[in-house]
Parts: C-alpha cells; sequence; structure tokens
C-alpha cells in the first residue's frame, strides 16, 4: 500500500458512511476506487444505505441544534484548525487526488491549496456575515437584516476537484452555522473519505457534537435520498448539466433551494493586438490542464483572421512538446482521463469533428502503454463557427480553433453556446477589452482579461449562467446562499403606527 494512502489513514476497506467522527459499514455494496494513472484498484468503500443515511440525517438534524448557537468566530476557529490539519496533510492529500483522479501532482496540490485558502477566507468570513440596517419609516422603530443558518447543506460534488469543490461550500457553510452531508463522486470516494477523517480529528480535538460535517457514499440513487429530502434545505450540486437539471427539479418540487455549478464550454478571443506569450501560455494550460476535465478548462479558441495561421502552428507546436504520462511524476504535463467511458466519449466527439467536416491540426486518439487504459493525445480541431460539436462539453481534451472578423461576432461565437461559465480575451486595447466586460460584452460568470479561463481564485463568486447552473460558490458574498434572510422591525414606542400611514381604529 502506499505511503501517502497510510498516512491518510486509509484501507483496503473504508467506511463510505460517516456522522462526523462515526465510521459506518455496510459490508454487503462497495465502490471501487480504480486508478486512472495505473488502473490498480487503490481501495474500497461501502454504499450507504438508506437506513445510515437516516440515521446520519438524525445526527446532523441534532448536531445542528447546537451548531447553530456556536458564535460564528468560533465555528471560524474550528474551520481555521481545519485549515490547519490541511496544512500538515497537503503533500499526502495532493497524491491522492493526483492518484485516484490522474491531474498532475503539481495539480493535486494545488487543489489542497484552495481548500486552505478557502478556509482562511472562511475564517475572515466568520467575523463578517454582515446584514444590512434601514431607517424606518415610523417614529421610534428600529429595522435590520440578519442572517440566520440554513440547517443541513447536501453537498454532490464532481470527480475532477475531489477535494476543493466540497471545501468551498462546506467551509463556507459551517461559519455559516449549517452542517453539512457531503456525497463525492462515485469516481473519486477515497478522496472524500481521506477529508473526512481529517475533520472526524478536528471533531474530536474539540468535542464537537456528531453530524456537523457527515459522508456518504454511491450512485446517483444515494444522492437522491438528499435531493428528495425536505429536511434538507440546500442542495448544492456541481457536476453536468444533464445531472444538474435532475437535481433541479427533485429540489424545486419541495420548494428546496439549490445551488448549481455545471457544464462550461469556455473560450478565448484572440484579437489582433493580443500578447502571443500570453496567449500560448493561457491557452495551453487552459486546454490540456486536468486532461481538459475541469469546468472552466478552455474548449474554444475564437481568432481574428489576421492572426490565425499563428496562433494554430505555434500552438500545434506546443502541443508537440507536451509531455504526457503519470502524472505523479513531476515531469508530465498531462495525466490521464478518468475512465474508460470518458476515453470513449473523447473518441466519439472526434468522430463527430471529422464527420461535420472538421480537420484536426493536432490529432487525438489513445495513447497505450502507459500504464492505464485511460491515456488520450491532447488534440486540437478547426471547426467552423457554427460546428454543433462545439456547441457541447466533452469533458476531454479537445480544442476547437475558429475564425472571426470584427469583435461583435466574436462576442457573439462566444455567448452562442447553451453553456455560460468561463470566458476570456487577449487583447492589449482598451477598447476592446472594456466592451468585452461590458453589459454587450461576455454573458458568462467569469470574464477575464489577458488570463485564460481556468485557474479561477478562491476570493471570487466562482460559478456561472445558462446551462452552467446559475450558482455562486467560493468568494464575495457567495456566503449568503447558505444563510436565511431576515428582516427585523422594533417598535420601541408606546404606539403602534402601521406602515405606509395606514389607520385602523376601532
Ligand atoms: C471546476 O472545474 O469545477 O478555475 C472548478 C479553476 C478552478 C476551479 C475549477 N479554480 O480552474
Amino acid at each position: 500500500m502506499k505511503e501517502f494512502l497510510k498516512t491518510l489513514g486509509l484501507t483496503e476497506d473504508n467506511d463510505g458512511s460517516s456522522t462526523g467522527q462515526q465510521g459506518m459499514h455496510n459490508p454487503d455494496q462497495h465502490l471501487e476506487s480504480h486508478s486512472p494513472v495505473d488502473g490498480a484498484l487503490i481501495g474500497r468503500v461501502s454504499v450507504t444505505t438508506p437506513e445510515q443515511y437516516a440515521q446520519i440525517v438524525g445526527a446532523a438534524t441534532a448536531a445542528f441544534a447546537d451548531w447553530r448557537m456556536v458564535p460564528a468566530p468560533q465555528r471560524g476557529e474550528i474551520v481555521r484548525q481545519y485549515g490547519q490539519a490541511l496544512r500538515e496533510n497537503k503533500d499526502a492529500l495532493g497524491r491522492l487526488v493526483s492518484y485516484e483522479m490522474g491531474k498532475s501532482l503539481q495539480e493535486g496540490w494545488g487543489e489542497v491549496q484552495e481548500m486552505i485558502d478557502i478556509c482562511d477566507f472562511a475564517v475572515g468570513l466568520s467575523r463578517q456575515l454582515y446584514g444590512f440596517t434601514m431607517h424606518s419609516e415610523r417614529v421610534l422603530h428600529r429595522m435590520y437584516e440578519q442572517y440566520h443558518p440554513l440547517g443541513i447543506v447536501g453537498i454532490i460534488s464532481a470527480f475532477n476537484f475531489p477535494v476543493a469543490v466540497w471545501s468551498w461550500n462546506a467551509m463556507l457553510a459551517l461559519v455559516c452555522g449549517d452542517v453539512v452531508i457531503w456525497k463525492p463522486s462515485e469516481k473519486a470516494p477515497l478522496c472524500g473519505v481521506a477529508c473526512q477523517k481529517i475533520w472526524a480529528q478536528v471533531a474530536a480535538n474539540n468535542k464537537l457534537s456528531e453530524g456537523i460535517c457527515s459522508l456518504i457514499n454511491g450512485d446517483y440513487t444515494v444522492g437522491e435520498l438528499m435531493t428528495k429530502d425536505g429536511r434538507v434545505p440546500l442542495v448544492s450540486a456541481t457536476g453536468s448539466t444533464r445531472m444538474g437539471k435532475i437535481v433541479a427539479q427533485t429540489v424545486a418540487g419541495r420548494l428546496g433551494k439549490t445551488l448549481l455549478e455545471l457544464g462550461g464550454n469556455n473560450a478565448i478571443i484572440i484579437t489582433p493586438s493580443a500578447d502571443m506569450d500570453l496567449v500560448l501560455t493561457g491557452a495551453l494550460f487552459g486546454a490540456v490542464g486536468t486532461c481538459g476535465q475541469r469546468c472552466t478548462s478552455t474548449r474554444r479558441l475564437i481568432i481574428h483572421e489576421s492572426r490565425y495561421e499563428e496562433v494554430r502552428d505555434k500552438l500545434a507546436a506546443a502541443y508537440g512538446q507536451l509531455s504526457i504520462g503519470d502524472p505523479l511524476d513531476e515531469g508530465n504535463h498531462v495525466g490521464p482521463l478518468i475512465d474508460t467511458d470518458s476515453v470513449n466519449t473523447y473518441l466519439k466527439a472526434i468522430e463527430g469533428i471529422k464527420a461535420e467536416g472538421g480537420t484536426m491540426v493536432v490529432d487525438g486518439g489513445r495513447i497505450d502503454g502507459l500504464g492505464s487504459d485511460c491515456y488520450v493525445k491532447p488534440c486540437i480541431a478547426e471547426v467552423a463557427t457554427d460546428s454543433a460539436m462545439a456547441q457541447q462539453e466533452t469533458f476531454a481534451p479537445i480544442l476547437y480553433l475558429m475564425k472571426y472578423s470584427t469583435l461583435e461576432e466574436a462576442i457573439a461565437i462566444q455567448n452562442s453556446v447553451p453553456q455560460g461559465l468561463s470566458s476570456a480575451i487577449m487583447t492589449t486595447n482598451m477598447r476592446e477589452s472594456e466592451r468585452f466586460l461590458s453589459a454587450m460584452g461576455s454573458d458568462c460568470g467569469i470574464a477575464n482579461v489577458n488570463i485564460g479561463t481556468s485557474g479561477a481564485e478562491i476570493g471570487g463568486a466562482f460559478g456561472g449562467e445558462k446551462e452552467t447552473g446559475g450558482g455562486r460558490e467560493s468568494g464575495s458574498d457567495s456566503w449568503k446562499a447558505y444563510m436565511r434572510r431576515q428582516t427585523n422591525t422594533i417598535n420601541y414606542s408606546t404606539e403602534l403606527p402601521l406602515a405606509q400611514g395606514i389607520t385602523f381604529d376601532l
């Protein structure tokens, strides 16, 4: 067994359900986690039964009764300790992320760093859960608003950021006074178990009640236990648009709240004045980083006709320099896709591109002999601006090149897809960048200038429009999604004047 697995307390068989400190095992059903790096079985994680789920919700409900009354800065202190524990486990957890998910070790550590950063952010936030005060229209009255915790927050996360996405939601929810139940992706369940074990230690050190942070595991049927459960007021889900629509409809059916972070189809517009060094780094990292499996991955380059050949040829040359292989080897830039289903989707997309008349600039295909069947070549295709393939998010390293002549046209192409997560423009022309950022510019939740589409910082609100789902998590005032707002009006006079000047005398 690998050393970092031992460091994180993982074994061959792991409890997939836990109410804080207490692990629960289901002897009958397991998820098997195979590494896309070398195909090896890393470990098994037990699936949550409906009975275990009922116990977990019970523990979470009981924990919430206490946790909501802990002063927010003290809740922040617990999150600070979680952040400290992550610092101590950064190396091992980053290695697990890399080994279980397949992203490069640098990116695995980077993901744990994002967790540490959101802990720091949440600690500060725990003293800044501000509401407004208003002036009442009535004499000797006071009006203000305050934010209260919601209760149980359900988190459904995806395989591509198997630890960070949970922490963006959970650390904010915790300082807000909520309790959390997490269902990690069934493609990276050990990452969930590892984070839960770190939590269990922090909870035990502080003698905290069970169920402040719980873990459940399994496929969509386990997720459904939460989405259908009226005791879970908010479900935050990250994943495909298909999954998000089902979650949204199920939760809306009981008038619960959702926070959705779904697909992206992110483009970089490359203008005549673009700085070519920035273009190359931004586009390359955006398109091949995490093997094209970020929601924010760059999928489309919309290039001004005057720079088209230059960008195409330089990028093709850069793709030739990429080393693909074991992501735990720091010499490699690109690791495997998550599984063979993903490889098949990628291969089918390439067929689709060819069928609709696209031309491969850099050929794709499976790479054999690298340790598993999940390694593929990052590829580049030239397509028409109305390409149907380029309308879809294929979660793989396929980059589409398109040509434009006016900025208006470029913005129209960029906004023509159903998704609206991240976008970027490469320009040194102030008029162009301001147009891109204006109301008639990018329609995405994230719009960058001279930066690629991926690699957002935690300090900003993260999320997007249209089929991306509209949710915002992480920084800025995203915390408000995890609380309920209450408007309070207090009369300290001896009269009861009615609002709007109404009199109601008997
Ligand atoms: C995701 O792909 O779901 O901007 C999240 C980025 C990361 C987050 C990506 N900070 O690439």
